[in-house]
């Protein structure tokens, strides 16, 4: 079995700023769950435009409030207990209110280094096209 403390990471390499979000991320592809496990903070005031092509994504909120605008136009409040989960690759927007804290999960997992590209998502793995 494996334990993962979240302050023992902190600052360290598994501990990702982008823009608007700080990731830490408590499970990556290296510990071969099938998943990874983020801790992500979402700054408050800020809207971040995301697109996952290459991942699913669920995302839980413990914390904070905003909303997530899907591209059909629909809005969906977020408040702590809202989960919302990518089962389409789904181009969205990601507003909050006040800072978020998300608990994060992506399949295929994550290796640790990504930050997104230019249209909002991660690289795929090694090999695969867009
Ligand atoms: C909720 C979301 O997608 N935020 C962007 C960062 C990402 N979730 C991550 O790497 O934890």
């Amino acid at each position: 079995m494996k334990t993962v403390r979240l302050n023992d990471i902190l600052n360290g390499p598994h501990d990702v700023r982008g823009q608007t979000w700080n990731s830490r991320r408590l499970l990556l592809a290296d510990d071969n769950m099938g998943f990874s496990l983020h801790d992500t903070l979402i700054h408050a005031g800020t809207a971040t435009e995301l697109w996952y092509r290459h991942h699913l994504e669920a995302v839980y909120c413990i914390e904070g409030r905003g909303s997530v605008e899907v591209v059909t136009g629909e809005v969906i409040p977020i408040v702590a207990g809202t989960l919302y989960a990518l089962d389409k690759h789904d181009e969205h927007v990601l507003r909050a209110e006040t800072e978020m804290r998300m608990v994060c999960v992506f399949n295929p997992p994550v290796s640790g280094a990504e930050v997104h590209d230019e249209t909002g998502a991660y690289p795929g793995p090694v090999g695969e096209g867009t």
